[in-house]
């Protein structure tokens, strides 16, 4: 998932999107970064060196899944219609490959929408899918869909339906109002019949243990602590601050009282950190923490809840046989 454009450095009089956000999260108590700060070039990269890590279960499970049901989800989302296919944070649209397959083998062609904010993304989706299917008719769209779902238009066509890929579990990555605004704006794009296909990741309970949590989010060989530490890379470079980077130490946490895993960077010693193009010294004492993102994590009941909340009703789930990791199919 990206979510983020790298922006660039504008004067103090014009913040950026990080320039506000720095300002916002590094001068409120406690002090918070949005998760989108990790997603520059070298954050995305580390991004998806993390799905391939032994740790991070999510990616592989998912895909273990889709593996394994992607005819019965078609079937199901699409009745007696066609389908088309739509992705919210496509990315570079690697899982999409195998439920496009699955279209592919119940129409002669589909069309599939990747919205996403990062063009070069898109445009590696673009020639994977079309050189890997060419039945597959791909549109995209540079947008960042938590704000801007106007790319989803009413289809001319009553005989074809459509189908919202929302997976890889970014639906944990927002806090539940959060996720049920992005869910309710885009059900009103949407016409009765359509569906969503949701991945989230489950809370740990029958199946899943604490320590297998802890383990996908702090992974023995660090490639989660520099994604953590990105967050302060890119802002020593665009806003020309001087954080030491070996003063902040990656805290991965299980929150039990909001079902999330959290990610924090600590502070090892008292320090100033100057952010220059915002004229901000910030003072952090010994331990204190910046709270970079939340991955909330949900049970079967929690996922039908938000999704009812959004105005949507689950009609199929699928699982994987560990019961870690569900893919959500709910209608319009
Ligand atoms: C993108 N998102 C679903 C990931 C997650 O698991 O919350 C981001 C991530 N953070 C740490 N590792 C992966």
């Amino acid at each position: 998932m990206s979510l983020a454009h790298a922006a660039p450095v504008l004067p103090a009089a014009a913040p950026s999107a990080l320039g506000a956000e720095v300002l916002r999260g590094l001068t409120a108590t406690p002090k918070t970064l949005s998760p989108w700060l990790f997603y520059d070039a070298r954050g995305s990269e580390l991004f998806e060196k993390i799905t391939t890590l032994p740790e991070y279960y999510l990616t592989r499970t998912e895909r273990a899944i889709f593996r394994e049901h992607a005819s019965e989800i078609l079937a199901t989302a699409a009745g007696d219609r066609r389908l088309a296919l739509i992705e919210l944070g496509a990315g570079t649209a690697t899982k999409t490959g195998l439920l496009l397959k699955a279209a592919l083998e119940r129409q002669q062609s589909v069309t599939y929408c990747a919205l996403d904010v990062s063009p070069s993304a898109l445009e590696e989706a673009r020639t994977t899918i079309t050189s890997q299917f060419p039945g597959v008719t791909v549109e995209t769209r540079v947008a960042d869909y938590t704000e801007n779902l106007s790319a989803i238009q009413p289809l001319k066509n009553s005989a074809t339906r459509r189908l919202v890929l929302y997976i890889g579990s970014s639906i944990g990555n927002f806090d539940p109002a959060d996720a049920t605004g992005l869910l309710r704006r885009l059900r009103q794009r949407l016409a009765p019949g359509d569906h969503i296909l949701l991945g989230a990741d489950h809370a740990p309970g029958t199946g899943k243990d604490t320590a297998t949590l802890l383990r996908a989010y702090d992974d023995a060989s660090s490639v989660t602590a520099a994604f953590n530490r990105n967050a302060l890379v890119r802002i020593n470079r665009e806003l020309d601050a001087n954080f030491d980077l070996h003063a902040f130490r990656h805290i991965a946490r299980w929150n039990p009282q909001h079902s999330r895993m959290e990610m924090h960077l600590e502070s090892t010693r008292r320090q100033t950190v100057s952010v220059a193009a915002l004229g901000l010294n910030l003072n952090f004492s010994p331990g204190e923490t910046i709270h970079t993102e939340n991955s909330y994590k949900f049970t079967p009941g929690s996922i039908a809840h938000l999704l009812a909340d959004g105005g949507f009703t689950v009609t199929h789930s699928w699982t994987d046989a560990r019961r870690w990791f569900g893919v959500y199919l709910a209608s319009a």
